[in-house]
């Protein structure tokens, strides 16, 4: 076992026992004409979470710890989009509409997947899911049992949407969490802010809030090769 500061307290973790959840870096939520934009959202607020979530993942890798990857989306044929989502907020463009960067969070289409900066590579799986947690109507308990996994580091945007809801089922599911504040984005400052406050609220009640440098240090000094390729992402 290692162990990373963070808080409430230091996240201890098995990286044998540990996954990278990299959550929804689609162009539908990152980039301006997708389905983030489309419900009024500021866009560029997400970019600055893309370099330190590029570090860990490269980490990860080198370290051999798994990386799993989700998208939000939904058939083409909308067969899983409940009528409630896409009515909501009552939006000039809906789910299934075209846009710039093909139809709004349909799987296929160019802006629903995943920005380059931390595009998946082989081995790892991507998740696509019709809501927004990781967990509902999806095999991500499955393969993560399966691989005998018990710790998660947790990356992605939006930090009080898709992050909190896939914590929240994660905590629930029996596996303890260190998100990694700089790694995951919202569209509101104040959102990132209180979302991470209530995940390590009472002594942790949904798990723990770290960051990507106190990660990369402890990640590093067990697995060399893991700091070399942090520093390479980051062009030091
Ligand atoms: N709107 C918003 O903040 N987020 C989402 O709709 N989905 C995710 O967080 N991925």
């Amino acid at each position: 076992m290692i162990s990373a500061r963070a808080e409430p307290y230091e996240f201890a973790f098995d990286p044998q026992k540990t996954a990278l959840l990299m959550i929804d870096f689609q162009r539908d939520f990152v980039y301006p004409g997708g389905f983030g934009e489309s419900l009024g959202n500021d866009t560029s607020f997400l970019l600055k979470a893309l370099p330190p979530a590029a570090r860990v993942l490269n980490a990860c890798r080198a370290a051999g710890i798994f990386v799993i990857h989700t998208r939000e989306g939904h058939r083409s044929d909308l067969s899983d989009l409940p009528v409630a989502k896409y009515e909501r907020g009552q939006p000039s463009l809906h789910i299934g509409d075209p846009g710039p960067m093909g139809r709004l969070l349909v799987r296929g289409e160019y802006g629903h997947d995943i920005v380059e900066e931390v595009y998946p590579i082989d081995g790892e799986p991507i998740v696509d899911k019709p809501g927004k947690g990781a967990f509902y109507a999806t095999d991500m308990d499955t393969i993560l049992k399966t691989r005998g996994i018990r710790y998660l580091i947790v990356c992605g945007v939006t930090t009080e949407v898709c992050v909190q809801t896939s914590d929240r089922e994660a905590n629930d599911r029996g596996y303890d969490a260190l998100v990694l504040a700089d790694c995951v984005g919202s569209y509101f400052p104040e959102f990132q802010r209180v979302a991470l406050e209530m995940i390590k609220a009472q002594g942790g009640i949904f798990g723990w809030v770290g960051d990507s440098s106190a990660f990369l240090e402890v990640l590093g000094s067990v697995y060399p090769a893991a700091a070399a390729a942090a520093g390479a992402a980051s062009g030091a």
